[in-house]
């Protein structure tokens, strides 16, 4: 365990003069050093050499997704009681744990403009006594697939061209109009969420079905709602566009000032919990992330708030260095059997060894600061962490060393699951198809007024389809999800043309 917050750790002592990386004043910052005022650079001015190669190497690769994020350091605070259903003590009532939050968009690159219109990433990492718990989601309680088999060719269709280098809405309707698992996370999207008017304006969703344990071990599946205190508003796709062209970093600035003024933004934290057995034959299949559990069946639970009340003091060791994995779990909290869930445990870490480097969790942004970290893991470029020079290297041993399965080791996920290995898409629960949930967001959830607007967004992206085949798949997709909707997205495409 550690004293300092990662909010802290890192920050150097300034002093007066220059120094090189290794402390020594050095000479100048304008002059190398020169044979002869017009003569050649020497090689042993090791200070120079050090300035250029420091500055060639001050780039880490950008996510592949989520690249452009903005984060701040704050507060967890637990209000209710949830003990009945989780033993983990970031849980307990009374319980307050330091927490980081990355929000983000997804498709765009690092200098991306904060308000074009996507999914936003919704990262928690909460340092609990326990270890880190990161809940990694979106600003909506659904994704475009089901199985992580298909994002790698979902986010390459939105994501550029490899000829031109440019985005191309083609390719993206080519795709989604493949894949219509997609039609309910596309209408959020399109919709008067699309949009957030700013990181604070938006709600937050764990999105998947997670496992929560309680003390005597039954289990329960639960979904995070991390509500927003500020409310939650979105933008026009006009307004979007302008916020683009004046301000890039838009939804950055907006955070950062909000907490510089002492303006907290805030979110209220509810689960809904659906006990184990239902998951079986709940008219909707819980493991399927495209579709959300009714809020009917299963009503939301409050649990308590988070508040981030401090700025990173470094945007890239604490925002672009944060490392987060649905599949940091605490005892008390476990993951689901929902595919796209199990595909992100492998591939969140394994993007931190490539992006950041093996020892990514010894930063202390990503270290988990307020429990013990006993791994028998060591060495490797970059490594900070180490064990007591008495404490054996290897288990078992007969030296005293840590032994797993003690009283807090994770009890891993169970859910009954028997048969032949297969390629399959999950078991279709009563209710699940793939347009159900689109269509009642559209007719049930949206005003009259927001399902004009949500009409004119789809209309303004199908209209720049340039194949014509495709184009008709789209207008088709729509209709699909509502039969009024896709007669008004043609129509509005048609007019658009004239
Ligand atoms: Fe991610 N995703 N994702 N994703 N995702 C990444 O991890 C991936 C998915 C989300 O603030 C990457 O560290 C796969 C769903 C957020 O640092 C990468 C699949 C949801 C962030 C990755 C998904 C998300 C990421 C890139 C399909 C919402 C930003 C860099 C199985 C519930 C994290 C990184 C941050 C980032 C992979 C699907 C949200 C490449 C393979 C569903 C908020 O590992």
């Amino acid at each position: 365990m550690s004293d300092s917050t990662p909010h802290e750790h890192g920050l150097r002592q300034t002093g007066s003069f220059t120094t090189d990386q290794l402390g020594k004043h050095v000479a100048s910052d304008e002059h190398s050093l020169s044979v002869g005022a017009d003569g050649p650079i020497v090689l042993h001015d090791s200070y120079v050499v050090e300035k250029l190669a420091a500055f060639d190497r001050e780039r880490v690769p950008e996510r592949v997704v989520h690249a452009k994020g903005s984060g701040a350091f704050g507060e967890l605070d637990i209000t209710e009681d949830v003990s009945r259903y989780t033993k983990a003590a970031v849980f307990q009532p009374g319980t307050k744990t330091p927490m980081l939050a990355r929000f983000s968009t997804v498709a765009g690159e690092l200098g991306s403009p904060d308000t074009w219109r996507d999914p936003r990433g919704f990262s928690l990492k909460f340092y609990t006594t326990e270890g880190n718990l990161d809940i990694v989601g979106n600003n909506t309680p659904v994704f475009f697939v089901r199985d992580g088999i298909k994002f790698p060719d979902f986010i390459h269709s939105q994501k550029r061209l490899p000829g031109s280098g440019l985005r191309d809405n083609t390719m993206q309707w080519d795709f989604w109009t493949q894949s219509p698992e997609s039609a309910h996370q596309v209408t959020y999207l399109m919709g008067p969420r699309g949009i957030p008017k700013s990181y604070r304006h938006m709600n937050g969703y764990g999105s998947h079905t997670y496992q929560w344990v309680n003390e005597h071990g039954a289990r329960f599946w639960i979904k995070y709602h991390f509500i927003a205190d500020q409310g939650v508003e979105g933008l026009t796709d006009e307004a979007a566009k302008k916020i683009a062209g004046e301000d890039a970093d838009a939804h950055r600035r907006d955070l950062h000032q909000a907490i510089e003024n002492g303006d907290f933004p805030s979110w209220t934290l509810y689960v809904q919990v659906m006990p184990y057995e239902d998951a079986k034959d709940y008219r909707f299949n819980p493991f399927d992330v495209t579709k959300t559990i009714s809020k009917k069946d299963y009503p939301r639970i409050k649990v308590g708030k988070f508040t981030l009340n401090q700025n990173p003091l470094n945007h890239f060791a604490q925002i672009e260095q944060a490392a987060f994995s649905p599949g940091n779990t605490v005892p008390g909290v476990e993951i689901s059997p929902d595919k796209m869930l199990m595909t992100r445990v492998f591939s969140y870490p394994d993007t931190h060894r490539h992006r950041i480097g093996p020892n990514f969790a010894d930063l202390p942004v990503n270290f988990p600061y307020r429990a013990d970290q006993n791994s028998y893991s060591h060495d490797g470029p970059m490594r900070y962490s180490f064990k007591h020079p008495n404490q054996p290297v290897h288990a078992p041993n007969t030296t005293g060393g840590p032994v797993a399965g003690g009283e807090k080791a994770a009890d891993e996920l169970r859910w009954e699951s028997d048969g032949d290995m297969l390629r399959a898409a999950a078991t279709l629960h009563s209710e699940d198809d793939d347009f159900g949930q689109a269509g009642t967001l559209f007719r049930e959830v949206f005003s009259a007024e927001e399902k004009a607007q949500t009409v004119e967004n789809i209309a303004a992206h199908v209209g720049d389809v340039s194949d014509e085949a495709i184009q008709e798949r789209a207008f088709q997709y729509w209709e699909h999800v509502d039969t009024d909707l896709g007669m008004r997205v043609r129509t509005a495409v048609a007019r658009r043309r004239d």
